[in-house]
């Protein structure tokens, strides 16, 4: 009674119903609620799956697209779990020596100092081989499942990601403690001549923590389940600790791009660039985030605003944006009006449009990828003009700068000289 659907389908569509066939034998008693719905192939003009005969047209294509992605992450988990047991086993080697040496030396501190970690380190141990077998029972569960699409939802697999990324997490954060700990044995100083593993900085803020005090490009983790990526910190600005995720200073990058670029980023971190979307996301999931944006204008006026929240969505939810509370001189033009608010919109390039203007594309007519609403009253990836400018104002804007609305002579629109956007998380002290 499914053969009707396989005439017509894509192939994608092809095999979620396929995998609906299948779901259909364990499901046939749930009920007629769901049977009334339609297949998804009735959406593309024909009438042949009727009624109760395609019951499961919801949701299935969106899964069987998102499966092997997910599948795919767990992977990486795996892997990572495989790092941190290595690392715990390194760390339970170097605590051994530390131990024996210490009883060589009947050294006082060392009594304490090499029982106690070496306690952590086999109880860590254990909670990672733990960590890794549920992983794997996991795996083999969500592979089980994909015979019976119908219980595994979107939401589950992202409570089985959120479950997982804090569990790798912990651990990540014991070893890291532990690591601490052990480094300190003398006799490593001279047996180990690398560092049993490092430590995991996940933003800007834990440079600064342990002393790192100029601004440039560092390397962060700040999802362990992923992999790391290079940010410019800058660590002067306000006590410092930020990562920065976006800078605009001579025009030298083109910030005229689409879904892809902004997704991964691009231009020269050393200068302008946009970090990219699935990096912001990572970083301010990682911690609770603030945003500073650093604006000047030709006139040499500088003011900031500072939001005392900030989190990105991820690219399935079209990297909305949040933001917190605004503090600061240049005014709140992300949240500029009812009309006109930047807060909690879709991220819009020219050639994906997600914003709230029915009749065109924001970022096309504005020339940036951004947070549209319909359309703005905020552009910081407008075009980067190096004085004023007319026509269209597609170029780098704030809404709130003092005098921007004052019409110019001649319609003349303002342009700033410089932006910065950054994050850090809300709880650092500098
Ligand atoms: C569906 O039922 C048929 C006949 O009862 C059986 O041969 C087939 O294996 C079942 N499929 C699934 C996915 O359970
Ligand atoms: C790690 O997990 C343990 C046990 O589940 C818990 O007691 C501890 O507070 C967690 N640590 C962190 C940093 O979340
Ligand atoms: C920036 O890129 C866009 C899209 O590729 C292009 O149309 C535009 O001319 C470029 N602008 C500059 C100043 O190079
Ligand atoms: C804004 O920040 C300043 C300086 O940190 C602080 O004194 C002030 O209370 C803040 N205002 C609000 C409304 O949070
Ligand atoms: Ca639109």
């Amino acid at each position: 009674m499914r053969l009707p659907c396989w005439f017509w389908l894509s192939s994608a569509v092809l095999a979620a119903c396929r995998a609906a066939g299948q779901a259909h034998n364990l499901t046939e008693g749930l009920g007629d609620a769901s049977a009334q719905a339609a297949c998804p192939a009735r959406l593309e003009g024909s009438g042949k799956c009727e009624g109760s005969q395609c019951p499961f047209q919801l949701t299935l294509p969106t899964l069987t697209l998102q499966l092997p992605w997910q599948l795919g992450s767990m992977e990486e988990v795996l892997k990572e779990v495989r790092t941190l047991k290595e690392a715990v086993n390194n760390l339970k080697k170097s605590c051994q020596d530390c131990k024996l040496q210490a009883d060589d030396h009947g050294a006082p501190g060392g009594i304490g100092a090499g029982t106690a970690p070496d306690n952590r380190v086999q109880e860590l141990e254990s909670q990672v081989n733990k960590l890794t077998s549920e992983l794997k029972n996991a795996k083999d569960e969500i592979q089980g499942l994909q015979g019976r699409l119908e219980t595994l939802h979107l939401v589950n697999m992202n409570n089985i990601e959120t479950y997982v990324d804090d569990k790798v997490a912990n651990l990540t954060f014991v070893v890291n403690s532990l690591d601490g700990k052990c480094s300190k044995c003398p006799s490593q100083e001279y047996t180990q001549s690398q560092p049993v593993q490092h430590l995991i900085y996940k933003d800007c803020s834990d440079y600064y923590v342990i002393g790192k005090r100029s601004s440039e490009t560092y390397r962060v983790t700040p999802d362990p389940s992923h992999s790391s990526f290079e940010v410019f910190c800058d660590m002067e600005t306000m006590g410092g600790g930020w990562t920065v995720l976006q800078a605009r200073l001579d025009g030298s990058t083109n910030f005229t791009r689409g879904w892809k670029d902004y997704k991964a980023g691009f231009g020269n971190l050393d200068r302008e660039f946009w970090l990219g979307n699935d990096k912001i996301h990572l970083l301010t999931k990682s911690k609770e985030m603030i945003l500073r944006i650093d604006l000047e204008d030709f006139n040499g006026v500088t003011l900031y605003a500072l939001y005392d929240q900030f989190y990105v969505a991820n690219e399935f939810l079209k990297y909305r944006l949040h933001i917190g509370n605004y503090n600061g001189t240049a005014g709140d033009a992300l949240r500029f009006s009812k009309h006109y608010n930047h807060d909690l919109k879709f991220f819009t390039t020219p050639d994906r449009d997600n914003d709230r203007y029915p009749s065109g594309n924001c970022g096309f007519y504005y020339s940036s990828g951004w947070w549209f609403d319909a359309c703005l009253s905020a552009n910081l990836n407008g075009k980067y003009y190096h004085q004023k400018y007319k026509g269209v104002r597609n170029g780098i804007f704030w809404g709130t700068w003092p005098g921007i609305s004052q019409a110019q002579p001649g319609g003349y629109k303002s342009s700033f000289k410089k932006v910065k956007m950054m994050m850090r998380p809300k709880n650092f002290k500098p």
